[in-house]
């Protein structure tokens, strides 16, 4: 391991428990089933991973409802199967972060369950947000907050000397059975901080943290008629150019309070820092803009990252990436962060179906049957040269699992598998999340692709997805595993990520094109084109990648982008 500060240019691989892959054969992923593939990830080249939740859960939201910080639920093994995943992959070389989930727990949590139990006003009560309701006999909920899965923030529970369904109420930006802590009590600040010196100890590398925007609210809980962010993906008020990604905003997120959490983690974090490996990570999910808020939650007593979601709500326009990149860019360098970068991840139409659709930043939040079917062809066309495009920026750069395979969403998944609260809880008027979530297709020829042994998927994979496999690309020129294999390989051989571009100008409006360094001075030119026209490549340009083919007279073609070397401007 390089003992530097490994996120600034780490490439972050994300692993969705539930469908890497099955080691027992019920058709949910599970620890074994992640352990026994971690060598398909050392050779794909990437430095880390991050674990979406697999904490003991009643799985109401995939596992970030979490029941047992402490524990492993077991439907993904037993807490000796994480250490043997921890062990195995930092013997590959790859760090492991998990996934924090701190906003709210499960309603089966020992805490919530002993709050229903006890009085209003009780120590049990303070640990959430139980208020009493508004209206003559508190039949009103305590303010006008929406859940961002649709519905409202609250719900109303039993009186527990009576059991009438006359008490008061709870708070919950999420499902219902996803109670909202209270952060304000310092139980809470304890417990947590000892969660994470529980994980540390086991040997993670740092910890994702969920809505890391939404711990604390605006006091008093004042109404709110501003728009919450799950809506439909489009964000009315958004600027034409620059970064337009679905933010929340409101008195449930973004507040200062927030930030002294995090620095109390740091300091724990920072216990575990041993010299040899460094220090341990804190990355924060929170989608709050403008950048500028969002580089609050980096600075160097905080978390070491944040997601930038910019990407996820880009149309495929030249001008609005560079305007991305720039103001990433720009937020970051201000407070000496690096920036990071994501074009999927398991709340997100994936990125190869995006980019196909006729609007690519319209729809993040999933996909209906009856929605215009995206071009997965052009979409994949595009998704490589995003990836491509990404992986020269500076920064670390997140990859969600199987988009190395070109996977394309599941867009037509019938109701009666969907499991997305979001789709339920919106009344369908959300298509959910499920459609990026589908099992990863292993080996073409056999049952389920491979996923598990006995072939049972807990969503159903599309019958084409045997071409998707990874045994049917592996070893095959020009597929998208060879490729993203070769991009990771040339980034980690020339030091890409490290240090900052240069525009490059004069190949016209629908290109991007800067000139980064490596660390060893191996610098690249990174042209892109996102026009639907061929552009001609410097003269001369020693082309050492690019996401298809060039043109026959050596242009780049349209929805290409190319790694070159070129000769510095004198
Ligand atoms: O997602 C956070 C989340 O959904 C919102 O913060 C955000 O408003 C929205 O995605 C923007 O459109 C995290 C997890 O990634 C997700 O899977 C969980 O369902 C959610 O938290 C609740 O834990």
């Amino acid at each position: 391991f390089p003992t530097a500060e490994w996120w600034r240019t780490a490439v972050i691989y994300q692993i969705y428990p539930r469908s890497f892959a099955d080691g027992n054969g019920d058709g949910v992923g599970d620890l074994p089933g992640i352990t026994a593939r971690l060598d398909h990830l050392a050779a794909l080249g990437v430095d880390a991973v991050w674990l979406s939740p697999f904490y003991r859960s009643p799985q109401r939201d995939a596992g970030y409802d979490v029941a047992d910080y402490r524990d492993v639920d077991p439907l993904f093994g037993t807490l000796a199967d994480a250490d043997a995943l921890i062990a195995r992959a930092h013997a590959l070389g790859l760090r492991v972060l998990v996934d924090l989930v701190p906003n709210h727990t499960s309603s089966q949590h020992a805490w919530f369950q002993e709050a229903l139990a006890a009085a209003p006003g009780s120590p049990e009560r303070a640990r959430y947000i139980f208020r009493d309701g508004r209206g003559e006999h508190g039949e009103l909920p305590p303010n006008n907050w929406a859940s961002i899965f649709g519905g409202r923030a609250w719900t109303r529970v039993a009186d527990p000397r009576t059991g009438a369904q006359t008490g008061q109420w709870y708070l919950h930006l999420f499902d219902s059975s996803q109670p909202d802590l209270d952060w304000t009590n310092p139980q809470v600040r304890a417990e947590f901080e000892d969660v994470l010196r529980f994980w540390l100890r086991r040997g993670v590398d740092g910890f994702r943290v969920d809505v890391a925007h939404g711990l604390v609210k605006a006091e008093g809980l004042p109404d709110w008629d501003g728009q919450v962010a799950m809506v439909d993906g489009a964000d009315p008020g958004a600027p034409e150019d620059g970064a337009t990604a679905a933010t929340d905003s409101g008195p449930m997120f973004d507040q200062d309070g927030v930030h002294d959490i995090y620095r109390a983690w740091r300091r724990v974090l920072d216990e575990f820092d041993d010299g040899e490996r460094h220090a341990r990570a804190l990355v924060a999910e929170a989608w709050v803009e403008p950048l500028s808020r969002l580089a609050r939650y980096v600075r160097d007593d905080e978390m070491q990252q944040a997601f930038n979601f910019s990407f996820l709500t880009s149309k495929w326009d030249a001008a609005q990436y560079r305007a991305v990149i720039t103001e990433s860019l720009t937020a970051l360098d201000a407070v000496g962060a690096p920036a990071t970068w994501v074009l999927s991840n398991h709340d997100v139409v994936r990125h190869t179906s995006r980019l196909g659709l006729a609007e690519p930043g319209s729809r993040p939040n999933g996909l209906f049957a009856t929605d215009p079917q995206p071009d997965e062809a052009l979409g994949l066309r595009r998704a490589r040269a995003a990836t491509l495009l990404m992986l020269a920026l500076p920064g670390s750069a997140y990859v969600y699992q199987g988009e190395e395979l070109g996977l394309p969403e599941h867009t037509t998944l019938p109701d009666d598998v969907r499991e997305d609260p979001a789709y339920f809880r919106t009344e369908h008027a959300e298509a959910g999340r499920d459609g990026c979530r589908v099992p990863l297709p292993w080996e073409a020829g056999a049952p389920g692709f491979g996923f598990s042994a006995t072939g049972a998927t807990w969503l159903p994979q599309p019958s084409g997805w045997a071409a998707y496999a990874a045994d049917a690309q592996s070893g095959v020129p020009g597929s998208t595993l060879e490729f993203y294999r070769a991009a990771l390989r040339e980034r980690r051989e020339r030091g890409l990520g490290g240090n900052g571009l240069a525009w490059v100008d004069g190949s016209g409006p629908d290109v991007v094109a800067f000139r980064t360094l490596g660390a060893d001075g191996r610098g690249l030119v990174v042209v892109a084109n996102l026009g639907s026209t061929a552009t001609p490549l410097p003269a001369g340009a020693r082309v050492v990648l690019s996401s298809a083919p060039l043109a026959a007279d050596g242009a780049l073609p349209a929805d290409t982008t190319a790694w070159i070397e070129a000769e510095r401007p004198a």
